[in-house]
């Protein structure tokens, strides 16, 4: 169990309990401990590539097969993977206030997996496991896509396992890594839209440059405007870095939110800074989480 000042973690608990209008800001961090890399800082390369490099429409154009391998591999590591003990007591506490909300930058699906009620998650940053026509004009999008790989070409590469000798196992190998060759892949092999049968389709994800979902951003606006004040906010997880999503925790504290922060590293602040009332919960989320939502 982390060290978790005892004064802390009272005056959280007793603000939680008196707490009617809450928000959460998730981000890559709270998924770290089920296996899947963050963005930034270690685990921040896919290969030789920043993986924010390949967030968006420019690498897409350029090389779209690139880009769809790291997409492929990371659905593919999302779906092997399992909620943590912090996204299952995020769900809980999302089921039992009523004002509760949930802003989501993961793309893994891993909170409805925990069971988190689908009417409180705002997906910031889309799905994974949605797929849309990348052409401008063609308005193709499907939602809960879990086909694995989504095209045959996509599949990750195999070899023997030479240490079973009975049936000869196939073992994936870690295309994550630079040493691992990928295999070529031609434009015919990607996926294709089955509307307008010309544009390539493209993970359903928010890519840097683009706008987050309108809906999305209407339901947030909509639940900030109300007058009765925020009391509290959640930054887990996040660098909290990335425009819209980081300016959420200023938006809370101006309706009069306590900010509380869980984080590996001390250093990850919200962008406008500390004050005196917030909370810095330093650690691993899926050990924290469960202790302070406890
Ligand atoms: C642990 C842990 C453990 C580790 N336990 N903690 C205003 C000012 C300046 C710039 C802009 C602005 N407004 C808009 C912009 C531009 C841009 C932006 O914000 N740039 C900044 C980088 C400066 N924003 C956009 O382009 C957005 N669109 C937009 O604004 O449209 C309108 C517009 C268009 C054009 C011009 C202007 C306006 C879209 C942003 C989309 C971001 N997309 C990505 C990819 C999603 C798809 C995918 O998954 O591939 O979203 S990028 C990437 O960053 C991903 C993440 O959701 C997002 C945030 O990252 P996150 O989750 O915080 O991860 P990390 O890795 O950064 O941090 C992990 C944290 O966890 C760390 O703190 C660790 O310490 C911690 N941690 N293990 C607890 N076990
Ligand atoms: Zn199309």
């Amino acid at each position: 169990t982390p060290l978790i000042p005892p004064k802390d973690l009272e005056s959280f608990q007793q603000h939680l309990a008196k707490s009617t209008r809450i928000l959460a800001l998730l981000g890559a961090g709270l998924s770290a401990s089920s296996g899947l890399p963050t963005f930034r800082g270690a685990g921040g390369l896919w290969r030789t590539h920043d993986a924010t490099a390949l967030a968006t429409p420019e690498a897409f154009s350029r090389d779209p097969g690139l880009v769809w391998q790291f997409y492929s591999y990371r659905r593919h590591m999302a779906l092997n993977a399992k909620p943590n003990p912090a996204h299952y007591a995020l769900a809980e506490l999302a089921r039992k206030k009523d004002g509760f909300m949930t802003l989501s930058q993961n793309v893994d699906g891993l909170s409805p997996r925990a069971g988190h009620p689908a009417e409180k998650l705002k997906l910031l940053h889309g799905s994974l496991f949605d797929v849309k026509c990348s052409d401008f004009f063609c308005q193709y999008f499907e939602s809960n896509n879990y086909t694995d790989p989504i095209v045959p070409a996509l599949a990750i590469p195999t070899e023997e396992d030479p240490t079973t000798t009975e049936a000869i196992k196939a073992r994936e190998l870690d295309i994550a890594d630079e040493n691992v060759s990928l295999p070529e892949l031609a434009i015919r092999d990607l996926p294709r839209c089955p509307t307008c049968k010309r544009g390539l389709l493209r993970p359903g994800v928010v890519w840097f440059g683009e706008m987050l979902p309108s809906g999305v951003l209407d339901d947030i606006d909509q639940w900030m405007s109300q007058p009765e004040k925020i009391d509290l906010i959640m930054v887990i997880g996040t660098s909290a870095k990335v425009y819209p999503a980081a300016g959420f925790v200023d938006s809370a504290r101006a309706k009069g939110a306590r900010v509380a922060v869980i984080n590996m590293d001390r250093s990850d602040k919200p962008m406008g800074g500390m004050s005196k009332n917030d909370w810095f919960f330093e650690g691993d989320a899926a050990q924290i989480m469960p202790e302070i939502l406890k």
